[in-house]
């Protein structure tokens, strides 16, 4: 099934100089970008975002690392494309990432691990609806389409 997820890289890859890896790595794998937006988050925008975590121990710190600097805001498009980013990210703790994955071959830290994926097809709809307008998410063909879908 073909979808479409949002995906967001955090102050820490960004500062790192680790943008060109990860969309490459996005890339590679034959997701198609449709929409990319490099941005500094408001404080209600972030709030809004991580609204799931609103009161956990952890909130004000993730707002204020979240809000710290440029973020590049995307969306790709691809078979399966939720799950297929999760699986490339690794789990939320670097720790318990795998080799292979973006966390764990680049992350240490929970509170330092570089990007954000939606976690199902309704949170990458809504979440896709808070940063994009549609006139920002393009509909394009790509020629090697035939080569990576039959
Ligand atoms: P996810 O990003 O893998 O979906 P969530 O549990 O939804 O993980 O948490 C959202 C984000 O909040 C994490 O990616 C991380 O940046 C931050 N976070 C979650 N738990 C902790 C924690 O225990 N300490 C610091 N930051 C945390
Ligand atoms: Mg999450």
């Amino acid at each position: 099934m073909i979808e479409r997820t949002f995906v967001l890289l955090k102050p820490d890859a960004v500062q790192r100089g680790l943008m060109g890896e990860i969309v490459g790595r996005l890339e590679s794998k034959g997701l198609k970008p449709v929409a990319m937006k490099f941005m500094r988050l408001p404080k209600e925008l972030a709030e809004r975002h991580y609204g799931e975590h609103k009161g956990k121990i952890f909130f004000p710190g993730l707002i204020e690392y979240i809000t710290s600097g440029p973020v590049l805001c995307m969306v790709w498009e691809g078979e399966n494309a939720v799950a297929s980013v999760r699986a490339m990210m690794g789990k939320t703790n670097p720790q318990d990432a795998l080799p292979g994955t973006i966390r764990g071959d680049l992350c240490q830290q929970t509170g330092r691990n570089a990007i954000h994926g939606s976690d199902s097809v309704e949170s990458a709809r809504r979440e896709i609806g808070v940063f994009f307008n549609d006139y920002e998410i393009q509909e394009w063909k790509r020629s090697v389409d035939p080569w990576l879908f039959e």
